[in-house]
């Protein structure tokens, strides 16, 4: 019989899986029936804009927490796929730090070429995942919008690759509901002109906090205060940013330090992280963790320990990405293919609680980097993937992080070589203070031309 699997999300974790079984399939293995459930009406998870807030068209919670003028936080380079290229997608060599859009095309090309869109079915949210002990089967239901009907499959394999940046972490600070501005969590932010000459406070100090701190100091907010529960992020800001401990209330428009200080703000932004959240999973098949890089009860990262008919892709935090989720996907393929055989649960469990281990040792971000980067290479040596430079590709971010502690506000200035093609990415074409465009057709084409000064 035909084993049927299903997967749950079509951003790049579930493209992955996708590509990882079409990859197989080119080479000859044997069939697998293949359903990828997508909430939204197109394919590309995070990386798939929307205005909207709230709910979507059909009434679903919106997925997508991007931005417009979002650019990558990364090189790209660290996340490029190792079985297609950004030069192979473009046609040439293209700057280090696309603007979503352009990633997003990206994100695209290769699953386009490989043809897996029909087994996508759009506008599908998971309900219910239930598994069957009599038959060892998952029962999953989904509500199909276009048809407007609620109807349950069986599948021999569930891969949850449903993402974990969309549900946001809402704290409460006193003060708050009287508070005279407009108080948002980043999962809705959209446009930084919105705040463009008011005083801003994100509460937060990672990725989120600094990156729409960055895009409201480039699209001319008057002043920035970042609120930190733990550290500061501690670069070297522009002198109209202030960096505070906690946020404690505030009173009108006056928010109040831990340090005892106090500023006027006229909106709030929480950048409190997002949490891990399948309302479609019962206890017994349910994930339960913090944004960390070792969840527990993943056997290498993917396998649902309890379950091993489950499988998880891209729930750690992330420093490797696109690649970390294509290792996966191989790796979880190559089960189902019955091409990796699993040890015993406690097997599982030791080798899980080895990594944990180690994860809490971690002290800063390089041991972060290489921990993670050891992860994706023990994957990648169990499988087809093609083998890529892994630690040339810590050295990248390590080269990264310098450059933002070096300069904040121009580290995606700076380009790096391809791991996969060795090929040096040119310097973009504009500083990416002054690119104000972040459409596709600006990041790809040459800048226009100025008009010559009219003679006087
Ligand atoms: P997602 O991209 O979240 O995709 C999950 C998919 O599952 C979605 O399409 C969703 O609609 C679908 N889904 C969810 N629930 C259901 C359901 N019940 N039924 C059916 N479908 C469902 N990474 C980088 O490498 N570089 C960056 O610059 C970068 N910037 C980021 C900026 C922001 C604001 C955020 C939030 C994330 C950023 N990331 C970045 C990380 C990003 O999460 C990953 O790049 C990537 O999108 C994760 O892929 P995923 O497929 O695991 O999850
Ligand atoms: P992260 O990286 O999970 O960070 C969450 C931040 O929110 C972190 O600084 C936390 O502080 C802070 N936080 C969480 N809860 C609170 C409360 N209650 N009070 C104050 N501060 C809090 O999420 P991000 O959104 O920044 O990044 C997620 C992804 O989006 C990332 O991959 C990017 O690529 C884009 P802590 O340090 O724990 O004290």
């Amino acid at each position: 019989m035909t084993k049927r699997v299903a997967i749950i999300g079509a951003g790049p974790s579930g493209l992955a899986q996708l590509r990882a079984f079409q990859s197989a399939f080119e080479k000859g293995a044997d069939p697998v029936e293949l359903v990828c459930f997508e909430k939204q009406s197109d394919w590309g998870g995070q990386w798939n804009y929307t205005w909207r807030t709230g709910l979507d068209a059909n009434g679903e919670p919106v997925h997508s927490s991007m931005y417009r003028y979002l650019w990558s936080n990364g090189p790209k380079e660290c996340l490029e796929f190792a079985d297609y290229s950004f030069e192979e997608h473009f046609g040439k060599p293209i700057a280090s730090y696309p603007p979503r859009a352009v990633l997003w095309d990206y994100i695209k090309g290769r699953v386009e070429k490989s043809g897996v869109r029909e087994y996508i079915r759009f506008n599908c949210p998971v309900r219910h995942v239930e598994y069957r002990e009599n038959d060892g089967t998952f029962l999953v239901t989904v509500h199909d919008h276009e048809r407007d009907v609620v109807e349950s499959e069986i599948f021999d394999h569930v891969v949850v690759a449903s993402g974990h940046f969309s549900t946001p972490n809402v704290p409460e600070f006193e003060g708050f509901e009287a508070f005279n501005g407009r108080i948002l969590h980043a999962h809705d932010f959209r446009d930084a002109l919105e705040f463009q000459g008011k005083n801003l406070l994100l509460v937060g100090s990672s990725y989120s906090a600094e990156d729409i701190g960055s895009q409201c100091y480039k699209y001319g907010a008057r002043s920035i205060t970042t609120s930190y529960r733990t550290r500061p992020m501690g670069f070297d800001w522009p002198e109209n940013w202030e960096e505070k401990p906690l946020l404690q209330r505030v009173d009108g428009n006056t928010a109040y330090f831990a340090d005892g200080t106090s500023k006027q703000v006229d909106a709030i932004i929480l950048c409190t992280g997002y949490l891990h959240h399948f309302p479609f999973l019962p206890d017994t098949l349910r994930l339960q963790t913090n944004n960390r890089l070792w969840p527990l009860g993943l056997y290498r990262g993917v396998v649902w320990e309890d379950n091993p008919g489950l499988f998880y892709l891209g729930m750690q935090d992330q420093w490797y990405t696109f690649n970390m989720f294509d290792a996966q996907a191989w790796y979880v393929r190559d089960i189902i293919l019955e091409r990796i055989a699993l040890p015993d649960r406690e097997t599982m469990q030791a080798d899980s609680q080895a990594w944990r281990e180690r994860e809490e040792a971690l002290e800063d971000d390089e041991q972060m980097i290489r921990f993670q980067g050891d992860y994706v290479a023990s994957l990648i040596d169990a499988t087809d993937y093609p083998s890529f430079d892994i630690e040339g590709v810590n050295r990248t971010f390590l080269e990264w992080e310098q450059h933002k502690h070096t300069d904040i506000m121009t580290f995606r200035d700076k380009s790096y070589s391809s791991l996969m093609t060795g090929t040096q990415a040119p310097a973009h074409h504009t500083r990416w203070l002054d690119a104000m465009d972040d459409s596709l057709e600006a990041f790809l084409d040459a800048p226009a031309r100025r008009p010559a000064a009219k003679p006087e």
